[in-house]
């Protein structure tokens, strides 16, 4: 009598598991922008510009940054708390966010117009 409500109560569980599995795989794209939730770590580099210009995240969060010009161009912090060194075109990279709260302002060490700040909170 146990054993069989356990078994059930098992199989139930399993099958809410599997349910659970398959529904989350087809929003894995990150790149939604109306995703919400985990979108918010990428940095986009087109047309020789930071997209956004200003990102928050968690100190030690890693973040995705994506070149999508045909130069290569860096993520370098002013205070040198975080480097990507050159991120060729086309290529994506991911580095880890400091540790110190507040805004990391940064460029690209190659065109160094290019200006925008991470802060970490
Ligand atoms: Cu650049």
């Amino acid at each position: 009598m146990t054993a069989v409500r356990l078994r059930r109560a098992l199989a139930g569980a399993l099958l809410v598991l599997t349910l659970g599995a398959c529904s989350s795989s087809p929003s894995a794209s990150p790149s939604s922008p109306s995703g919400g939730g985990s979108a918010g770590t990428r940095i986009t580099i087109k047309n020789f510009q930071f997209q956004p210009a200003d990102l928050t995240v968690h100190a030690g969060q890693s973040i995705t940054v994506v070149n999508e010009d045909s130069t290569p161009h860096t993520v370098t912090a002013d205070d040198k708390s975080f480097d990507t060194k050159d991120i060729s075109g086309g290529a994506t990279v991911t580095f880890t966010a400091p540790t110190t709260t507040g805004p990391h302002p940064y460029i690209c060490s190659i065109h160094q117009y290019m200006h925008a700040t991470l802060t970490v909170s």
